[in-house]
């Protein structure tokens, strides 16, 4: 079974009661997601020589951050999209209300998750609370999401765009390699951190140009940000400096995978997927 599959199987036992509640976290939860980034997580710990079978959990929690943040991104308040990988967003399929305690919930959830690891040391849980909550929070993903709202309509230069997705974006990013670096206990948590990043930046480079380049249906989401008036890259660079910046952070990824002590063939090979992605 393939990593995402397992991760897929695991976050479909999570939430099956009968409130309306969990239904709204289940349906944001399973909803065809790529899971890249806790299949990221569980890559990273192969390539350290740890069965990441063993970390099912781990991995959950961070899938349950995005989801929140998919799911509160979507709202009216925020971006106010009707379509999320191809169906209906959860304050469509449900009600306003309940797509923001669906996010509610799960972005508290994945801190209870971590909490109960028990197979993992004190020392190290604490610390991928730590990673999860700073990347995510209010110096993190949601201080991005803040700048880019406050963003919508201004015009801002490249470094602005890039301290937006830097924080709304690849902060994310980043937690699985570091993750996976603390559960090793790496004294060199900061070169995944940096790897994490320049994957975070060039996956958001890619969503740029796919917003331009592909279509709603390929997608799965509506193509909203044009209707935001919001810059991107390629707005602001072109689409052919975009693909150039886009192809020198993957080169960054692969020359500072290069340089760690890890076995970085599969991981590589979910990097190269990325790489190609059509959505
Ligand atoms: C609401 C606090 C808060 C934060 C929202 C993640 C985010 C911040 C907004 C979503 C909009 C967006 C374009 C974010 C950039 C990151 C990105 C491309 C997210 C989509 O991630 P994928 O492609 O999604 O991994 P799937 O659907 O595969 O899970």
């Amino acid at each position: 079974m393939d990593y995402k599959t397992m991760i897929d199987q695991y976050l479909g036992q999570l939430y099956n009661d009968d409130s309306r509640l969990e239904k709204a976290c289940a349906y944001a939860l399973n909803n065809g997601g790529k899971r890249l980034r806790p299949v990221l997580f569980m890559k990273t710990l192969e390539a350290l020589g740890i069965a990441p079978l063993d970390y099912l959990s781990v991995a959950a929690s961070i899938e349950l951050i995005h989801t929140y943040s998919l799911i509160h991104d979507d709202l009216p308040a925020m971006d106010d999209d009707a379509l999320r990988r191809g169906k209906p967003t959860v304050h469509i399929a449900f009600d306003e209300a309940t797509a923001i305690l669906a996010g509610d919930a799960l972005l508290t959830d994945a801190f209870l998750i971590l909490t109960k690891a028990e197979h993992i040391d004190l020392d190290i849980r604490v610390a991928l609370i730590k990673v999860l909550s700073e990347k995510s929070g209010s110096r993190g993903m949601v201080l991005g999401q803040a700048y880019d709202l406050s963003s919508e309509g201004q015009s801002i230069s490249v470094e602005d765009l890039r301290r937006i997705h830097s924080l709304k974006t690849a902060r994310l990013i980043e937690v699985p390699f570091m993750m996976a670096a603390f559960i090793a206990k790496r004294q060199d948590v900061h070169q995944f951190e940096r790897v994490g990043h320049s994957l975070g930046l060039a996956f958001q480079m890619q969503d740029d140009l796919l917003d331009v380049i592909s279509d709603e249906e390929t997608t799965g989401k509506s193509l909203s940000d044009e209707k935001h008036e919001k810059s991107t890259y390629v707005k602001l660079l072109g689409i052919e400096q975009t693909k150039r910046e886009c192809r020198l952070l993957f080169n960054e990824v692969y020359e500072g995978l290069d340089t760690m002590a890890i076995h970085p063939t599969p991981l590589l090979e979910t990097i190269k997927k990325i790489e190609s992605r059509n959505k």
